[in-house]
């Protein structure tokens, strides 16, 4: 049998230009001398696209034949960040494309400020999911992801009068040329309707559902290069169609009107990202959102990835569904449903196939962000999945009065559903009933998850709990992002380490290198130059280079506590102004902030007010003589952060420790040569460890301190009353000095702090005046600065997602690489 083969492409100029300018003729139909940006964007894009496909298409081809085990990531959010760039990198064309283009006379660079970035996510747990699949890819490992193509990505963060005023994020406005749309491989999702009983043929009485209505979920898939590596992996996201049944119908019936309200009421469903990061709202939308994705993944790997004769049974050997937090929880119920209802099998024979097929990974210690469905919504919405959680929940809790005969509280404690205050099914519990293990994202979270959100089941099953500390892939964030210091690194150490991040430690004799510590500040400060004409361009800010960059981006939080940092800022600003101070003793600091708030989230909302009207007045004022500053840009997203991050000197990670549940930001800061100043908190406390507290600007109370204090009764107006320097920097805000005058505008961001303080600012002010005390003092030893920078990116190799997965690989998955055929 002979197998056709796959087309390649020509890796030359004359052979890109070739293929450049038939995308633009044939594909874009324009010629060059009338072509758009947009134009020569699309058709760039889709030229590069096609250098990768022969890849794709043989990974595709030996997966088919192979039938290797796979992980299939479930994800609601996938913050992938801009594409071109990383094909680029993976194809190996940058070069190419770059002669290519300019001997057309278009400039690259012109192009790629052309690509607006897919932000389908919040933060930090979508971009995880986004550097975990590029691991998978370069790993070799057969892997897809699948989640939700949302019309409208995070939304678009404006600023008016300092105020955050939201935009809708309408990426696809110009066309994405990053998907491949698969209308004939949709799939149908019931919602709704009822369950009805009858008799099978042999006359046994069973249960089925009757869905009410249904929508299409049309795939589109994207292509994961792996760097360097053969294979191209795939993220398959859902976008939602009426169903043609449901349009004829209302069609034939004359009523147009109803027809369309019909298509726009199931094309809802994939049409926006929920905004909020942390604490989800329980909205139904939500709810239809994360059934809509999990259940065409589910039917689309058992119908179309697998082959049509397997046998269901040996489903744990070719597939492992990774639960990315509670939201894609709904497919434990879902698959126990095709199993029974459609496929006819018993349920303890399903049972014992399901269970083996999950595993969990949780992304928080909030209480609020974890996960509940009030029973009326979930069983009004999908009323099998409801019986079936409820039967596992009943078996589960009979195995438990076994176990515990005599403690029925605990079993009580224990249910999946929630009697209080309304009866609802909690969906960490769900998945940690049905899954194989269950996940902390670093090793101070997961003992937490241990002992105190999931404490109970982790006393019954001790082995099932896990950690796996996170990590972001080095390809986009040190090689694409920081291209200055990954050729010096490359310099020094050869090219391994972008594969192998542990190698960065060859970089550790270097530190005392005075040679390379000039290399290397000289790089920092062009990326500080490189980032000063971002935000006067993108932003009309003006930054110094020659200032100490301190940074803080990440989702505005109470727990992340960036008004712990603002009072730093204005602790300073009130000491300058009353002449505590002098101004010639001030560090010059460049304050960048970046972050977007929950549109329904008021007190972050005032937070960012805030921040933006201390900026204000401190930018403003000539008795600073320009030696602070606060740079704010706007609608912080990944495209920005590869900017930013390598210019930074320091990086701020500040949470209430207990909070955090890992932090990426501060791995990458670290890894482009940042120093931290943290609280023990996340994965700051692995970072502590690895570059030494020496390297580290550790402050803040512990998390047994927290526990405590929170225990004795937290009251903050007795620091506020006890400390000169916090009690002067709030009633500097309460004073109207940053409002004009108006004391209302802030009261109730100083009002919160004084009377309920939930993150313990107050409380750990002092401590971190003190040690950013102590990063003037280091900052001021400038070439000691440098080593110390230089040690971060050495030690910091352990932070790669690569390693997070091969841990999940060896750990939880069982998986192992499988190269494509050449
Ligand atoms: O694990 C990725 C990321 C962590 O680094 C952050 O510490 C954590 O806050 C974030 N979790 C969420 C919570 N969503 N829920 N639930 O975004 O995950």
């Amino acid at each position: 049998e002979t197998t056709p083969p796959i087309a390649t492409r020509e890796h030359t100029v004359e052979g890109f230009v070739r293929e450049f300018l038939r995308e633009l003729n044939f594909g874009q139909g324009v010629d060059l001398t009338r072509a758009s940006v947009n134009d020569k964007y699309l058709a760039m894009a889709r030229t590069v696209r096609h250098y990768l496909m022969t890849r794709w298409l043989s990974t595709l081809r030996s997966q088919a034949k192979l039938q290797a085990k796979s992980v299939a990531y479930l994800s609601a959010e996938f913050l992938l960040g801009r594409q071109l760039d990383n094909a680029l990198l993976a194809s190996g064309l940058e070069d190419i494309v770059k002669e290519g283009l300019a001997s057309l006379g278009i400039d690259l660079e012109e192009l790629r400020q052309a690509e607006i970035e897919p932000g389908l996510g919040n933060g930090g747990l979508g971009r995880l999911a986004a550097c975990f699949i590029d691991s998978l890819a370069t790993m070799n490992v057969p892997s897809i992801g699948y989640g939700i193509r949302y019309e409208y990505g995070i939304f678009k963060q404006t600023f008016v009068d300092g105020w955050q005023v939201e935009k809708p994020d309408d990426w696809l406005r110009l066309g994405s040329p990053w998907e491949f749309p698969h209308p004939e491989a949709a799939v149908k999702v019931g919602f709704g309707g009822h369950v009805e009983q009858y008799q099978d043929d042999d006359g046994v009485v069973k249960r089925r559902w009757v869905p009410g209505w249904s929508v299409l979920g049309v795939p589109y898939n994207y292509m994961v290069p792996g760097y360097d590596a053969g294979r191209v992996n795939t993220l398959r996201l859902w976008s939602a169609r009426a169903t043609r049944a449901f349009d004829l119908e209302i069609f034939n019936s004359g009523d147009y009107a109803e027809a369309v309200r019909a298509q726009t009421f199931a094309e809802n469903i994939s049409k926006v990202l929920y905004p909020e990061d942390s604490t989800p709202q329980g909205k139904e939308l939500r709810l239809q959102q994360q059934y809509f994705f999990v259940a065409c993944s589910i039917k689309d790997f058992v119908d179309q990835v697998l082959p049509a004769d397997f046998d269901l049974h040996k489903l744990p050997d070719r597939i492992v569904f990774q639960l990315n937090d509670t939201h894609p929880v709904i497919a434990v119920p879902e698959l126990m449903r095709v199993l029974v209802d459609e496929k006819g099998w018993e349920w303890d024979e399903a049972w014992a196939v399901t269970k083996q097929c999950f595993a969990y990974t949780c992304h928080t210690l909030l209480p609020e962000a974890l996960e509940v469905w009030p029973v009326e919504l979930l069983g009004r919405l999908l009323p099998r999945h409801l019986e079936i959680i409820y039967r596992i929940n009943d078996e589960f809790l009979a195995e438990l009065r076994v176990a515990y005969p005599n403690d029925e509280l605990r079993v009580r404690r224990m249910s999946i559903i929630a009697e209080y205050p309304v009866r609802a099914v909690r969906m960490a519990y769900l998945a940690t009933v049905a899954g194989t293990k269950v996940n902390g994202v670093a090793e101070l979270h997961s003992q937490l998850l241990r002992d105190k959100v999931l404490d109970d089941f982790a006393a019954y099953w001790p082995d099932k709990f896990t950690n796996v500390t996170n990590g972001v892939t080095p390809r986009r964030f040190v090689k694409l992002s920081n291209p200055g210091l990954s050729g010096l690194i490359t310099e020094a150490i050869g090219d391994g380490w972008v594969t192998d991040l542990d190698q960065l430690k060859g970089l550790e004799p270097l530190a005392d290198d005075a040679e390379f510590r000039r290399r290397f500040r000289e790089i920092k400060y062009a990326n500080k130059q490189r980032l000063a004409g971002v935000l006067a361009e993108r932003d009309n800010i003006v930054v110094n280079p020659d200032t100490l960059f301190d940074v803080m981006v990440k989702r505005l939080h109470e727990y992340k506590r960036q008004t712990l940092k603002l009072l730093h800022i204005v602790s300073l600003y009130e000491k300058i102004t009353t002449g505590e101070l002098a101004i010639g003793d001030v560090t010059p600091r460049t304050f960048a902030f970046g972050a977007k708030a929950a549109p329904g989230y008021v007190m972050a909302k005032q937070i960012i007010g805030l921040i933006n009207a201390v900026g204000r007045t401190i930018n403003d004022d000539p008795a600073l003589e320009g030696r602070l500053r606060v740079a704010f840009p706007a609608n912080y997203n990944v495209t920005l952060a590869e900017t930013l991050i390598p210019a930074a000197d320091l990086s701020e990670q500040i949470s209430l420790a207990g909070k955090e549940a890992s932090g990426t930001g501060n791995m990458k800061f670290m890894l482009n040569g940042a120093l931290t100043i943290g609280t023990d908190d996340g994965a700051n406390v692995e970072i502590r460890q690895l570059v030494g507290d020496e390297n580290f600007f550790l402050f803040g109370l512990t998390e047994p301190q927290v526990a405590e204090v929170v225990e004795r009764g937290y009251h903050p107006s007795a620091y506020y009353e006890t400390n000169l320097d916090l009690r002067n920097a709030l009633d500097l805000i309460a004073s109207g000095a940053f409002s004009g005058g108006d004391r209302a505008v802030f009261e109730p961001i100083v009002s919160n702090l004084l009377n309920e303080d939930r993150f313990l600012a107050l409380a750990d002010f002092q401590a971190y005046v003190d040690a950013q005390a102590r990063v003037d003092a280091a900052y001021a030893d400038t070439d000691d600065w440098t080593r110390r920078a230089v040690l971060n990116v050495a030690r910091g190799g352990f932070f790669s997602s690569d390693r997070s997965m091969r841990d999940y690989i060896e750990r939880i998955w069982h998986t192992y690489p499988v190269a494509p055929e050449a």
